[in-house]
Parts: C-alpha cells; sequence; structure tokens
C-alpha cells in the first residue's frame, strides 16, 4: 500500500514537474496572459474590489456585462485551424446591468479585458470570427465618459464574438467641434490599417444595455442608438440618425461619407441620415427593447456651441452631398498611438477656411494642450498628404 501510495505521488510530482516546465517555457515565449490565465484556475476565485462588486451586482434591470467571460482563454496557438464561431454566439445574455461607479480606473479595465491586445484589438479566441467591426469614436475632453464607454464596450463586443478594434478620434487643439469630420477621419485610418467590414460610429457617452444589439452591420446603413434613456426609450423622430450608426465601408461611400462642415452641436446627425437616403439607401434599425442606451449625463461643452446655422445647411444637403465628405476631407494626423484599450489619433482638422487658415483669431489657451498631442511642424507643401484630397476644404458658404 505505501509503496503504491509512494508510486503515485510521484507520478503526481512528474506531472507537476513537466506542468511547471510548460509554463515557465510559455512564459518565456510570451504567453503571458495564457499563464496566468493557468494560475488564476488553482487560485480561489477574485473577491474583487469595491469598484467590480458593485458593478458585478446583478438586478432584474440586467446582468454584469463580464459575467460570461471569465472562462475565455487563448486555447489555440495557431489562428489557422480555428473553426468559425457559431452564428449566434453563445455568450450573448441579453440585458446588461449599467451603472456608473466612481471609483472605477483605466487599469481596472485593463485589469479586466486581459485578452484586448496593444491598440484595442481582440479576436475571440477559440474561434475565428466572422465580422470585423471598428468602432469610432469623436472624442475631446471626455476621458471620464470614455472610461466607462470602454468599461462596458469591450466585454460586449467579446460577448458577440467579433474580431474589433477600437479607434478615439481626438480632435487637436480648441477649435470648436466637428462629430461628423472626425468619422470621416476615423474611416480612413481604420480602413488604412485593416480590411474592416463594419464600422461603428459611437458618441463617447452612450452606452449599449443590450448584447443582442450585435455591432455588425446589415444591408443597409443601421442606426444601432434607437431606444435612448434621455428620449424615454423611444425614438424620437423618424428619421433620426444620431448616437451610434453602423456602416458598411461601400455604404459609407456610396453617400460620401459625413458632412465635414458641420461646426459645433447639432445637424450634422441628420444630415447623414439624409445622405442615406440621397445614396439610394435605407436607415434599417434593430428593435426597441436591444437598440437601448443609456447616455451618461453631461452638460454641452465647451468649444462644441450650438450650430446656429444648421437648418440652413440641413435644407442644402441635396445640392452640397457630393461636393462635400469623404471626398475632400483634409486633416493631418499629428500622433497614433497604440494604446492597451484602443487607438489614440490625434488630428488636426482645422476651421470653416480650411486645414492651416485661421478665419477668426482663434484664442490659444494659456495651459499646454493634451499629453498626447504632438504639434508637429507643418510638413512641406511639395509632399502632397495622402490626406489631401484634389478639393481643398471649402469655406462653408451661408
Ligand atoms: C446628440 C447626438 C449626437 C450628435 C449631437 C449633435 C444623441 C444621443 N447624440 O448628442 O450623436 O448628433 O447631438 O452634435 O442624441 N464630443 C466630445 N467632446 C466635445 C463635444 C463632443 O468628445 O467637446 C463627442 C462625444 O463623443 C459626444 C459626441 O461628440 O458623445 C456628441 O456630442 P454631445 O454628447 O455633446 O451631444 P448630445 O449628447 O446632444
Ligand atoms: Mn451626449
Amino acid at each position: 500500500m505505501a509503496t503504491w501510495l509512494q508510486s503515485k505521488w510521484r507520478y503526481l510530482f512528474m506531472l507537476l514537474g513537466v506542468q511547471l516546465v510548460v509554463m515557465a517555457l510559455l512564459s518565456r515565449e510570451g504567453y503571458h496572459k495564457r499563464v496566468s490565465y493557468f494560475i488564476r484556475i488553482f487560485r480561489k476565485p477574485e473577491s474583487g474590489t469595491s469598484v467590480t462588486s458593485s458593478v458585478h451586482t446583478r438586478n432584474h434591470t440586467g446582468s454584469d456585462v463580464y459575467a460570461n467571460l471569465s472562462g475565455l482563454a487563448k486555447a489555440h496557438s495557431s489562428v489557422e485551424d480555428l473553426p468559425y464561431c457559431p452564428k449566434t454566439s453563445p455568450l450573448i445574455g441579453g440585458p446588461i446591468h449599467v451603472t456608473f461607479p466612481s471609483g472605477l480606473t483605466i487599469k481596472e479595465v485593463e485589469r479586466k479585458n486581459p485578452l484586448v491586445v496593444r491598440g484595442g484589438r481582440y479576436r475571440p479566441p477559440n474561434c475565428e470570427a466572422r465580422h470585423r467591426t471598428a468602432i469610432i469614436i469623436p472624442h475631446r475632453h471626455r476621458e471620464h465618459h470614455l472610461k466607462f464607454l470602454l468599461y462596458y464596450l469591450h466585454p460586449f463586443l467579446q460577448r458577440q464574438q467579433l474580431n474589433y478594434g477600437i479607434y478615439v478620434i481626438h480632435q487637436a487643439g480648441n477649435y470648436t467641434f466637428n462629430r461628423a469630420k472626425l468619422m470621416n477621419v476615423g474611416f480612413r485610418e481604420a480602413m488604412r490599417e485593416e480590411d474592416w467590414d463594419c464600422l461603428f460610429f459611437h458618441d463617447v457617452d452612450l452606452i449599449p444595455e443590450d448584447d443582442r444589439n450585435t455591432y455588425i452591420c446589415d444591408s443597409n446603413p443601421k442606426h444601432a442608438a434607437i431606444a435612448m434613456d434621455k428620449f424615454g426609450y423611444k425614438l424620437p423622430y423618424k428619421m433620426y440618425f444620431g448616437g451610434v450608426s453602423a456602416l458598411a465601408p461601400l455604404h459609407y461611400l456610396k453617400m460620401n461619407g459625413f458632412p465635414n462642415n458641420y461646426w459645433g452641436w447639432g445637424g450634422e446627425d441628420d444630415d447623414i441620415g439624409v445622405r442615406v437616403s440621397l445614396g439610394g439607401m435605407f436607415i434599417s434599425r434593430p428593435s426597441l427593447n436591444v437598440g437601448r442606451y443609456k447616455m451618461i449625463k453631461h452638460k454641452l461643452d465647451k468649444g462644441n456651441d450650438v450650430n446656429p446655422r444648421r437648418f440652413n445647411m440641413l435644407a442644402k444637403t441635396r445640392q452640397t452631398w457630393k461636393q462635400d465628405g469623404m471626398n475632400t476631407v483634409e486633416y493631418e494626423v499629428l500622433s497614433r498611438a497604440y494604446l492597451p484599450l484602443y487607438t489614440n489619433i490625434s488630428v488636426h482638422i482645422g476651421t470653416e477656411a480650411g486645414l492651416y487658415a485661421t478665419p477668426t483669431p482663434v484664442k490659444k489657451p494659456a495651459n499646454a494642450p493634451a499629453k498626447e498631442i504632438v504639434e508637429s511642424p507643418a510638413k512641406p507643401p511639395a509632399k502632397p498628404h495622402e490626406e489631401q484630397q484634389t478639393q481643398k476644404g471649402q469655406p462653408t458658404k451661408h
């Protein structure tokens, strides 16, 4: 009996030894995430910080967005032998519980998303994704909202088994904000990196509340944010196209992208909606109980005053859409940073008068611009920019 036990122990120790060697090798090969996953299996379940435990709380309005993901790990070393993911992801759980705990940090979001790689990229570890989706987020001075969006969006997209990437398009400087032009920049810069088959144009402050709202494209441009808390979870009007929309690259080019000349708040979303029909397409929508979003409460930002010309401009979309859009967008990328949770592209987009002309004296702030912005010297004019198209930025006519 004793000798039998002894030999059993010997085998167990040998097995453990082999495992340790394998883990050491994997660790050296750079498979840190896989190794730490194995180590986590042997440890007791995480107790969680106050932040995570408050977000983990399940209640009748939905489940924790991270609930279905804890078992995911990189199971295959080579990508070639992966089977396609099922048509409907088994990880989808329906309604998601959304709260905004004050103690959440970006480090915590990173920790919760161990399979997201540099630049905010992800692909399902166990199967080959059927869809490649880029998320384009227009941004300036909303880091607080961005943190919450990343906290919810990463696991939301992982539940849908997508191959995805998150791009934050940061408008440099303090000139009036231009949401639609930033989207055009995001489209070109994202497509330059990867052959995405769908692009989601996403306000930074909108959190999806149901993961059946799949972030893939339809055969027509899709308006995804149709039921928002701020509008009583109803569509405010039929042609509404604001918040979150999804277009395949072909849709985007068919409507000449988005307008570049809406500076300040409002109107650009309706212009985009009109462009969809001018491009010979329809607006598709998910159902009201699925296209649900919570908007983080906020005031109108500094530098994004209501655009008083928006109604006049909207009345002319039929005449202007072919002359202003993706075919005329010009900008200068100031920096591109592949951060752990997203790719940050800082961009100079100029003003109404063009890329480098200053129409009215712009008040320079006393403090330095945001850290990631690198004010690069103007490029020599002889070397044409890939961004700069044949037509120069058109001063808007009023
Ligand atoms: C509505 C629309 C939005 C857009 C806007 C008018 C909803 C939910 N959204 O949003 O899609 O049509 O009206 O322009 O109805 N942003 C910054 N920094 C700024 C200003 C804006 O990052 O200083 C970005 C950010 O992604 C934000 C988005 O632009 O979510 C829209 O701006 P907003 O949130 O101030 O406007 P809102 O909520 O009225
Ligand atoms: Mn908003």
